[in-house]
């Protein structure tokens, strides 16, 4: 048989796997699908080894999740051991996440929707005092392993700790020169008010680190803190960059002691409204058997058999993900795999036969919406038909679904919620876990925020948070609609063995008690009005005093006859969602209804505003490289350019003017019987 692959075959750097009979049947059945070379103008990071003096200790610091050793700085060691450099990793994350069961505080940490604890004053007031001894510890480590340069990976959650540490480094050894990159870094990167960072690196870092190690290695030093920037609309070469190196992690010290992290592309192929990551690089995949190769290893040398694609999406290639498949079918290692993918209607049941021989178990959707309308909205480029669809077929071969959702899109109304809602109850036995997310935030690098009228916000904020201009979609009602969204997932029945993802204890909004508790009816979507109530007062009470509706039909349409109690203080949603969407309402519901629609309803609201309740936000003026991308398709023909002035910002600060004399304060009581 000819060699297929000759190109990457010899430009991988660790094609140690010999060409005998088993690795001839995977490249041949990878072949019908892959291309030897799957893009072309990609840069190849050149790794030139020469002996070098620095010594380098890169770490990432809380709070991630530590399921795995961390995949970024197992990247950027491969390179810089790789050029010579005498270097190691140390992930604080995990250590503090292995003792955090000894520190006295009444939250988990590590729980997905408290990662606000570890930002601001959150962080000096209840976790500062338990990170720093092992700041300390590893501040000494740097000073007996006479470290010369530190490299932080940054995160927006991680930036409390980083910078504490950071500092307190370049206090005691000014020598040593401290360089930040990460996800944080594209977005806010650090300024001159965070003068101990010595370099900061936006972008993918494999290549710019290489050159600020050499800057310091052969003497260059400057004073100044040096920004360094992806060259605009480079993709880095993912074939020819050497596989992540793991040798410095403890693997046993993380969630799944049997797994690692690898990737099968960088970027992404659509370009969400909501989204920042696709504007932090451009995509490009790898060839499949480059992947194939490195599980295999993996799998064969270290026993890894678990895998999680890191990948914003997998299937953005949709011929080398099923040729990736194809060749660990035929390399009969058995190994599990995930990652986060688009739903597409290309992926037939035969496309999803493949995935589950290949071992993947779960992909991580993206669905965001059971509304046409919003998805349209937010270019998912993908219908509520074809969602449902791959859906069934992942479920029917066992690719189970974890489904991410948006809740309080800026164009999504009650009738848009109702809709993803009636998606969830539809296929409820297709989905396995359903996150339901911490309500909508405007990134600053997205479509969306860099042209946000287009999406009917207004400029400034309320009460910290986004606003529609017809005050429609506040962060009051939204905090109502993510605590009935999740009040319908903590009621509606998963497949065995799997769960709903309420972020939180929503047993403490409510108590229902259904008639039939067993019953769960698959419903048609329908088109309902939900202005039930008009309060006479503001379009901003409507929006409150309306947004229970959706749960109360569906939860009808579903299950029949029932009696809910639905409560909200502020205490509660304070210290939920922080500043998020936690705001000073207090409510109680009360609704009955019987099985033939027969309702009655009791319903209480009171809601005081904060006062400066008005802030001007305006992200059009944002620096950032991703910002900047966001904003060329934002606003065609400003070639990501700021199109902010003077004069354009006095109107927004008039209008905040107007605005502060409004207060959306409000009581209101609600009793009514009905019938549906
Ligand atoms: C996989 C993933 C997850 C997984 C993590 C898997 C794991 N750890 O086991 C899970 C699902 C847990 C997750 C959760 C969340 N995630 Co996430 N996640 C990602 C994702 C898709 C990939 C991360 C990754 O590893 N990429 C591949 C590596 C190679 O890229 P990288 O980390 O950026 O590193 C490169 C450069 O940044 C740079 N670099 C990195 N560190 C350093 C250090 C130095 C010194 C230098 C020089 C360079 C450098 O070089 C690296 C190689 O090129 C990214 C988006 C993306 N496409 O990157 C979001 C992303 C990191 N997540 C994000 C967020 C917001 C979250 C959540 C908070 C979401 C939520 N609201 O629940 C949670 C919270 C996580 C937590 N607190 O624990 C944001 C972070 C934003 C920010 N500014 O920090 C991102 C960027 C997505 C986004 N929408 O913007 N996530
Ligand atoms: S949300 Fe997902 S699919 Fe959409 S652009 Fe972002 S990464 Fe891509």
């Amino acid at each position: 048989m000819k060699k297929i692959f000759p190109i990457i075959a010899e430009t991988s750097p660790k094609q140690e796997i010999p060409l005998d009979d088993k690795h001839l049947k995977i490249m041949e059945a990878i072949f019908p699908y892959a291309k030897p070379k799957s893009q072309k103008n990609l840069t190849t990071v050149t790794i030139n080894k020469v002996t070098r003096n620095s010594k380098v200790m890169l770490f990432l610091l809380p709070e991630w999740a530590p399921n795995f050793a961390p995949y970024n700085l197992a990247r950027l060691l491969a390179v810089i051991k790789g050029a010579g450099y005498q270097a190691d990793a140390v992930d604080l994350n995990v250590k503090a996440w292995n003792e955090h069961t000894e520190w006295d505080i009444d939250f988990d940490p590590w729980h997905g929707s408290k990662e606000w604890r570890w930002m601001g004053r959150s962080y000096h007031e209840h976790l500062h005092e338990h990170m720093r001894p092992l700041m300390e510890k590893y501040i000494q480590k740097i000073e007996d392993d006479k470290i010369d340069v530190v490299g932080f990976s940054y995160y927006y959650c991680n930036q409390e700790p980083t910078d504490w540490m950071a500092s307190e480094i370049k206090k005691r050894y000014p020598h040593i020169k401290i360089l930040v990159g990460g996800p944080q870094c594209h977005a806010f990167p650090p300024g001159e008010d965070k003068p101990y960072y010595d370099y900061i690196v936006s972008g993918e870092g494999e290549e710019m680190i290489l050159q600020v190690l050499e800057e310091i290695d052969t003497g260059i030093l400057s004073n100044k803190q040096k920004q360094l920037r992806q060259v605009e609309g480079q993709r880095l070469d993912l074939d020819t960059l050497p596989w992540a190196d793991y040798s410095h992690f403890d693997l046993s010290e993380y969630r799944f002691p049997n797994g690692v992290n690898a990737e099968f592309s960088r970027g992404c192929t659509a370009k969400c409204v909501f989204c920042s990551e696709t504007h932090f690089w451009k995509y490009r995949g790898r060839g499949a058997l480059n992947t194939v190769n490195e599980i295999t290893k993996l799998y064969l040398n270290y026993g890894v058999d678990y895998v999680w694609f890191l990948d914003s999406l997998v299937n953005g290639n949709l011929n080398e993900l099923r040729g990736f498949c194809k060749g660990i079918i035929a390399s009969e290692i058995k190994i599990k795999w995930t990652g986060y993918a688009r739903c597409n209607k290309k992926m037939d049941l035969d496309y999803f036969k493949d995935m589950a021989a290949s071992g993947c178990h779960m992909l991580s959707y993206g669905i965001e919406s059971g509304s046409n309308k919003v998805l349209v909205d937010m270019d998912k480029m993908v219908t509520v038909d074809e969602i449902e669809e791959n859906l069934y077929n992942g479920a029917l071969v066992g690719v189970e679904a974890h489904s991410n959702w948006i809740v309080g899109f800026p164009t999504e109304g009650p009738q848009e919620i109702y809709e993803s809602m009636t998606l969830i109850t539809r296929n409820n036995l297709y989905l396995n876990i359903i996150a339901g997310g911490h309500g909508f935030t405007e990134p600053p690098d997205t479509i969306l925020s860099q042209n946000n009228e287009k999406f009917g916000l207004l400029k400034s904020y309320f009460q910290s948070n986004w606003i529609t201009k017809d005050f429609k979609n506040n962060k009051v009602n939204r905090a109502i609609r993510l605590i009935t969204f999740n009040i319908l997932l903590y009621n509606t029945p998963t497949k065995k063995s799997v769960y709903n993802f309420a972020n939180f204890d929503t047993t403490k909004y409510h108590t229902v008690k259904f008639n039939n508790p067993d019953r769960h009816d698959k419903v048609e979507y329908e088109i309902f009005d939900f202005n039930i109530i008009d309060t006479n007062i503001s379009p901003f009470a409507n929006s409150v005093v309306n947004e229970v509706w959706p749960l109360l039909r569906l939860l009808y349409r579903v299950k029949g006859g029932y009696e809910i109690t639905i409560k909200i203080i502020p205490d509660y949603i304070n210290n939920e969602f922080g500043n998020r969407l936690g705001s000073n309402l207090t409510s109680d519901m009360h609704f009955v209804i019987t099985h033939d629609g027969a309702w009655s309803a009791n319903f209480d609201f009171k809601f005081k505003q904060d006062e400066n309740a008005w802030t001007y936000q305006d992200y059009s003026r944002e620096t950032s490289a991703s910002a900047k991308r966001a904003r060329i398709l934002a606003l065609p023909g400003s070639q990501g350019e700021i199109q902010w002035s003077w004069d354009k910002y006095k109107i927004d600060i008039e209008k905040l003017e107007q605005l502060k004399n409004v207060d959306f304060s409000f009581e209101y009581s609600y009793t009514k019987d009905g019938k549906w």
